[in-house]
């Protein structure tokens, strides 16, 4: 099935609804603006914690959760799964009492400065260790950020020294901690993936299946496309496509969607994230359809996460059919226009 556009070339697909393992909904009119995009596709989501101020608190965590319940449109049953923002003031029984209420699904590590809004995140790595230990016995998974952030690491290193120098003794002296690699970008870290034989997982967004840093510097650069961590060389992007089409469960559907404004992208110092909530679906039906592998679109998507969070995978299905989604370039907002990642190829698959 190398050719899609053959008579052979499967013109529906059932899957069960997919979840989004790794989403940033924002607060406010933008939240209002984009949870319908991700409602419409998606049952349910890991909501990243990176609000200004950030959800760091139990009590916290439950008011952004009733927001966010409150934006959904009309009818919606979609679940956000909450996380805190892990600092280095975190009080490991908030953590725990938490997570044995059901509010949250995982703990989010941002190194200090690595990405948008993560100003509070961890510099000293020795003051959280006993959120980790606590997080370890009680079975709740940590979503991890994995950059470094010196400023002597050239930006396209900071996945791969990473893993060398924070996560893997992290997770050598944190016995049974069970940790997510959020928006894997190279082919050491889906190595380093599967090296582990458990607990460890990795996300994998879908621009990251899409783009390379040609697209984003070469003959013009493209602020839409930046991102962080920002996407690396074609080998790399090959690599994520194999890993996300392989079948292997340690791989699942992060999209890492990202809403900015396109004031607050097209500056002199443009903000990073892709928005891609609206076509995530039809893209992966794509990339997985190019490597011939559509039947491992719903494993990736829908069967993955939920086994490695220990949850059930969703009743519903959902069914993408041949033919032109109707999405818009941008969508409006109160804050202004957000545009719409643009895989650079048509689409030739819908969401029915
Ligand atoms: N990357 N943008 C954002 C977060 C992510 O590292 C991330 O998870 C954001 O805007 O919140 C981005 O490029
Ligand atoms: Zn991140
Ligand atoms: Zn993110």
């Amino acid at each position: 099935m190398t050719n899609p556009i053959t008579n052979h070339a499967p013109q529906s697909l059932t899957i069960r609804t997919p979840d989004d393992w790794h989403l940033h909904l924002r607060d406010g009119a933008m939240l209002h603006a984009v949870l319908p995009w991700t409602a419409a596709h998606f049952a349910r989501a890991i909501i990243m914690p990176n609000l200004v101020p950030p959800v760091v608190t139990m009590a916290e965590a439950t008011a952004y959760r009733a927001r966010i319940l409150a934006a959904r449109p009309e009818g919606s049953v979609f679940q956000p799964l909450m996380t805190l923002y892990l600092t280095e003031e975190t009080d490991p029984e908030d953590v725990a009492r938490a997570h044995a209420s059901g509010l949250i699904q995982a703990v989010k590590l941002y190194p200090a400065g690595a990405t948008t809004n993560s100003a509070s995140g961890v510099t000293d790595f020795a003051r959280v260790q006993p959120v980790l230990d606590r997080m370890a016995e009680i079975g709740l998974p940590l979503c991890v950020h994995g950059e470094v952030t010196d400023g002597d690491i050239d930006i396209f290193d900071r996945e791969a020294v990473f893993i060398d120098r924070i996560l893997d003794p992290l997770r050598n002296r944190t016995p049974g901690l069970r940790v997510i690699m959020e928006h894997i970008t190279t082919s050491t870290a889906a190595d380093y993936v599967r090296s582990a034989p458990e607990n460890l997982a990795a996300t994998i967004t879908t621009h990251h299946l899409v783009i390379n840093r040609n697209h984003i510097l070469a003959g013009g650069i493209r602020p839409h496309y930046y991102c962080l961590p920002v996407a690396k060389r074609e080998e790399h992007r090959v690599a994520l496509v194999q890993a996300a089409t392989s079948g292997d469960a340690r791989f699942f559907l992060g999209t890492d969607s990202a809403p900015h404004t396109d004031p607050a992208k097209l500056q002199p110092c443009g903000c990073a994230g892709c928005f891609t909530a609206p076509n995530t679906l039809p893209i992966l039906a794509h990339v997985f359809e190019g490597a011939g592998a559509l039947d491992r679109l719903e494993g990736f998507t829908s069967l993955h996460g939920p086994a490695y969070y220990r949850l059930p995978p969703n009743e519903s299905h959902i069914i993408l059919t041949r033919g032109t989604p109707d999405i818009p370039q941008h969508i409006h907002t109160e804050e202004g226009p957000v545009t719409v990642f643009d895989p650079g190829f048509a689409l030739d698959w819908r969401v029915a």
